[in-house]
């Protein structure tokens, strides 16, 4: 937990190693905070719902995401843009079995693409929960959510288990990806 590289006043970060900020948000229950941990650890965790947020600095093949996993319960959402500013990746994770919500998670979707702060984020969306059966696609979700429509942002769907870790990897593997290219 505590760095021993050089201290500068940013906060104990060395200035040379470029950090890309990335924020995980999307409804309660939808598996941010699984994901995270099955990030950092490749285990699944317990979780219980996220009051505030979880930090954890993520590295892959030398790049060095630090990712913020917010809570998504209805009162906290209005708490997410307090986040946005210096994202370069927003993570929205989606419950897929959870058709009744989906409604929901495209209008915050579509206010965050609204926000200033996120003007040159990318969004990568984890389809989550692909191991219940009556998990819609990422066919069926980029189509309710109109992905296609999204042109001012880079984006990439990818569906995926948090319990076994099936389909993170791929995620991680477009956001260092762009990171690198940027
Ligand atoms: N079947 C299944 N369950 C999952 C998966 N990912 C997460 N869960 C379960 O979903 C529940 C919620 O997961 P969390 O990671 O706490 O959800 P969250 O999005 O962080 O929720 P908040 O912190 O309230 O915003 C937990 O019981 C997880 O074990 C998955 O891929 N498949
Ligand atoms: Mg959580």
């Amino acid at each position: 937990m505590c760095g021993q590289g050089p201290v500068d006043v940013e906060g104990g970060r060395s200035p040379a190693k470029a950090e890309h900020k990335v924020i995980i948000v999307g409804l309660d229950n939808a598996g941010k905070t699984t994901i995270l941990y099955q990030f950092l650890m490749n285990e699944v965790v317990h979780t219980s719902p996220t009051i505030g947020s979880n930090v954890e600095e993520i590295v892959l093949q030398k790049t060095h995401f630090l990712v913020w996993d917010i809570g998504g319960q209805e009162a906290l959402r209005s708490t997410w843009s307090a986040y946005y500013s210096n994202t370069e990746f927003v993570i929205l994770v989606i419950d897929s079995t959870d058709r009744d919500r989906l409604l929901t998670t495209r209008e915050e979707l579509y206010k965050m693409l609204a926000h200033e702060a996120l003007r040159d984020a990318s969004v990568l969306i984890f389809a989550n929960k692909q191991d219940m059966k009556n998990s819609m696609t990422t066919v069926e979700i980029s189509q309710f959510l109109t992905l296609t429509a999204i042109k001012d942002h880079p984006w990439h769907i990818q569906g995926c288990c948090a319990l076994t870790g099936e389909g993170l990897p791929a995620g991680l593997q477009w956001m260092q990806s762009r990171a690198t290219a940027n």
